[in-house]
């Protein structure tokens, strides 16, 4: 596979202005034929070269001549076509397998549907085009079908026309006006029910909304309806951004390698993100579905009106689409909980992809599958990155810069470049610097000191930061960071410490090493650093365990607060690992949680939240060579002393703010479950017949799934008596609803049983796995590679049985095989044993004859 770079990029040779497509949709033989509006850009004699991969071509005609074979030829993924006119009509016909698509790119079957995926490279697969996300072309779409089969034909854009053929055929045709990439064309064919709606925008325009869900499940449709209009009034009033088409579809698949997928006016979504009910999805699973409708919701403006230049500028659509649902999810409930769940995300997963042989800037400059770099760090980091932005120009300076770069840029395709442009001429300054961040790859770690003169009342902030190589990338620059700092007095008034450069809170950091000066400062504060978690560092500041306990009991910022209780957790298991001894927690600590947990009530999600310890692939990330046996120690002791030691001010919780009557998905019951689950999470682990009692009557009792799940989950991480009851009767009674059944899958795959893999083994032959369903995998596989320690383990069965299921997928879903072969790559951060163990299963996989694109990029990188 060849490698593709950034600096590369050239403006196509040719462009197509008009696509016109028939397809006749057959199990194994569904015909496309596209007649493409071809022009050529420029002065050159290039010939057309069209992409296509797994095509059989039928049929080539130009400008109504059919070509011969000596016209044009077929080499490395290209139908090349010489001596071409300056514009011309090109039709191409070809043959598609459908049936037998598993690698879900391109046209599929899920389930009795056809679907497509055409992000980032699919189009090919469906016919010879210019698959690349700089050429835009007004799209119009014929389908045909079995009527009986496929009453539902969907394609881009208004419906035009539709008619009944003989043979028990029919036919729709669909236009979009919109000029779009290829990557989002999509056609949806089968037989669903459908939830229907309607919403005006603010400027009149009446928009059917129309859901497309397997039969039966109606019911589980009306959340998702709602989120969508939530999103859509959203986006007219705090972006002005408003929907341009008189329809908008969903449609709900089973099949689907990602969460979901833009394409204009057709969305095509993972089901799991789609259906919720009380029964049957947790508040997470709703949380989810909200903040994925309002993501798709919102890329029509970023992404699908103004979209990509090239693929290395994914960010330009997914880090502000992802920054846009953050801010709906933010602004529709629980701001401070969806915040600390993004950090999480960013800690746990994209700073140990920082740390890692596949680490690349959100712009990354070099690439051999475009598919390996739908990350977390184009999409979180992504999104960090327009944080920031957005925390320097402040909400007003953004927006600003949001209308220019809409008004200057709708209908085109562009770069990261230009969005940082419109952001700088928006707001008349000046952003050199924080290219940086689009540039650099690395997690940049920030160093502070402190010094306080009592006599002059001078306090000073010594910063330093610095960024460690990651591959390709040997010496960084320094970052524009923007710091947000506040600070407290011993007893927990916020102190209002003045200096020229602190503005609105935020100290900007752009040298090596900076000094920041605060002058008339009464007493020595206590500074809340990286407030907000304003920038995606890591903080490295010696927090004395006094000092954290008055962020913790009286910080104002809900992150750093629960920041303080996550170093003093940090702390604790830390030292317990440096001197081998079992992990204790300071009276003073245990106070200032109980004192937490009694006053629970303004707060109880927040109180959940910094209750909750550090994961074990957390606590990996604090070190160099990661201390596999040690860590799961420590995380095992931290939670049994927890539970122990705050039992009664467990129990009470557990009793007093568990919601009243029925299941509502409403901010403060979803707080109080998830305070209260989480008590019985650590309350589990005392295995006394009292607690006994409360999980079992909890699990059997339950009026939704949160609360079932959750008693089912506490019962299996704690390794209780009553888990394996729990998980036989959880089967029996959900076996027919297989994303419910994924529940029962992860929460097996993430036990800390020596057992587990075998367990995992055992599952992959149960009724509710399947190797061609991508949210099955994950959800017994991909949860078994976060499982640190029985992943890791000692003798190495952990790590041939996870590359034995990639061989497997390497040949029916590179992608997904692609996604799971991370779990492998960090090698180098393992003892000697286990790197030997690991590098022996890479270079197996390295072997491999018929070794997909995906994985040889990223075992390759690993190995290098
Ligand atoms: N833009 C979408 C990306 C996507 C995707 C990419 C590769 C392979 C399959 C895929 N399905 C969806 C999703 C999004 O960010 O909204
Ligand atoms: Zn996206």
């Amino acid at each position: 596979p060849q490698a593709k770079y950034r600096k590369d990029y050239q403006t196509p040779d040719y462009t197509i202005d008009e696509v016109d497509l028939d397809i006749r949709l057959q199990d194994h033989q569904t015909l496309v034929s596209s007649r493409l509006t071809v022009r050529r850009q420029g002065e050159h004699n290039e010939p057309l070269r069209l992409d296509g991969e797994a095509l059989k071509l039928i049929n080539i005609e130009l400008d109504g001549e059919v070509l011969s074979e000596h016209r044009f030829q077929v080499v490395n993924n290209q139908l090349q076509i010489d001596d071409v006119p300056e514009a011309f009509e090109l039709l191409i016909i070809t043959q598609l397998d459908p049936a037998n698509n598993s690698a879900l790119e391109g046209l599929y079957k899920s389930g009795g549907a056809f679907c497509t995926q055409c992000e980032a490279e699919g189009f090919r697969r469906i016919t010879y085009y210019l698959d690349r996300p700089d050429v835009l072309a007004v799209f119009t779409t014929r389908l045909q079908a079995d009527k009986d089969k496929y009453p539902y034909l969907l394609a881009n854009g208004n419906k035009t026309d539709s008619g009944e053929l003989e043979n028990g055929q029919h036919w729709v045709s669909w236009h979009d006006p919109h000029p779009k990439p290829c990557y989002l064309f999509a056609v949806v064919a089968g037989d669903f029910d459908l939830l229907e709606d309607s919403y005006r925008t603010k400027h009149g325009r009446d928009v059917a909304l129309q859901l497309f869900v397997d039969k039966g499940n109606l019911g589980r449709a009306e959340f998702a309806m709602r989120s969508l209009k939530a999103a859509m009034k959203w986006d007219e009033v705090r972006f002005n951004l408003v929907y341009d088409l008189d329809i908008y579809m969903i449609v709900a698949v089973d099949f689907f390698n990602m969460g979901a997928m833009e394409n204009k006016g057709l969305n095509v979504f993972n089901a799991k993100y789609v259906l919720a009910d009380a029964k049957t999805a947790t508040d997470q699973d709703f949380l989810n579905v909200e903040s994925v409708i309002g993501h798709e919701y919102f890329h029509n403006w970023t992404g699908n009106r103004i979209t990509c230049r090239d693929w290395f500028q994914l960010s330009l659509k997914e880090g502000l689409t992802v920054f846009r649902d953050q801010e709906f999810s933010g602004d529709m409930s629980m701001r401070p909980v969806h915040r600390i769940q993004d950090v999480r995300i960013m800690r746990t997963h994209q700073f140990h992809e920082d740390s890692s042989p596949m680490a690349h800037p959100i712009r990354p400059d070099k690439v051999i599958e475009m598919n390996n770099f739908y990350t977390v760090t184009v999409y979180n980091k992504g999104a960090e990155v327009i944080r920031m932005l957005h925390s320097l120009l402040d909400e007003q300076g953004f927006q600003k810069g949001m209308q220019l770069y809409v008004e200057r840029h709708d209908g085109q395709a562009v770069t990261c470049e230009d969005f940082v442009c419109a952001m700088e001429d928006a707001n008349s300054t000046e952003l050199r610097q924080f290219r940086r961040w689009y540039e650099q790859a690395g997690t940049p770690v920030l160093s502070i000191t402190e010094s306080y003169d009592a006599s002059a009342e001078r306090y000073t902030l010594h910063c330093r930061q610095h960024t460690a190589a990651t591959p390709g990338q040997k010496k960084k620059q320094a970052f524009h960071i923007p710091l947000r700092v506040h600070f407290y007095s011993d007893s927990g008034e916020l102190l209002k410490l003045t200096s020229d450069e602190l503005k609105n809170d935020i100290l900007q950091l752009t040298e090596e090493q900076q000094d920041f000066v605060f002058e008339k400062v009464k007493e020595k504060p206590v500074p809340g650093l990286l407030a907000g978690f304003s920038a995606p560092v890591k903080l490295d500041y010696e927090y004395q365990e006094k000092q954290l306990l008055t962020l913790l009991a009286y910080s104002q910022d809900p992150f750093i607060c629960w920041d303080a209780a996550q170093q003093v957790y940090l702390q604790a298991m830390k030292k317990a690992i440096a001197a081998g001894s079992p992990v204790q927690l300071s009276q003073a600590s245990l106070d200032a949680l109980k004192h937490k947990l009694e006053n629970q009530q303004s707060d109880p999600a927040l109180v959940s939240l910094l209750l909750q310890i550090p994961s074990e692939e957390s606590l990996s990330g604090e070190y160099d060579v990661i201390p596999v046996a040690d860590i799961h120690r420590v995380c095992g002791e931290l939670k049994q002393l927890l539970a122990s030691e705050l039992e009664k001010e467990l129990k009470e919780t557990y009793s007093s703010c568990h919601p009243q009557g029925a299941y509502q998905f409403a901010p403060t019951d979803i707080a109080q479950r998830m305070l209260a689950n989480t008590c019985l999470a650590f309350l589990a682990n005392l295995k006394n017949p009292e607690i006994t009692a409360l999980l079992e009557r909890q699990f059997s009792k339950a009026d939704n799934m949160t609360d079932e799940l959750a008693a089912m989950q506490a019962a299996v991480h704690a390794n209780h008596t009553s888990a394996d009851n729990m998980l036989r009767e959880f089967a029996a009674k959900w076996q027919s609803n297989s994303l419910v059944m994924d529940k029962w899958l992860a929460t097996q795959a993430s036990a800390a049983r020596s057992s587990t893999l075998d367990s995992v083994k055992q599952l992959t032959s149960h009724g509710a796995f399947s190797w061609q369903n991508p949210n099955r995998i994950y959800s017994l596989v991909a949860t078994f590679t976060h499982n640190l320690a029985q992943l890791h383990r000692e003798d190495g069965e952990g790590y041939r049985w996870l590359r034995e299921v990639i061989v497997r997928l390497n040949s029916s879903n590179p992608q997904v095989a692609s996604r799971l072969v991370t779990a492998l790559l960090q090698w180098r951060r393992f003892d000697e044993k286990r790197q030997t163990l690991l590098k022996q299963e890479l270079k197996t996989l390295q072997e491999l004859p018929d070794l997909a694109s995906d994985l040889y990029e990223k075992v390759e990188q690993s190995l290098q």
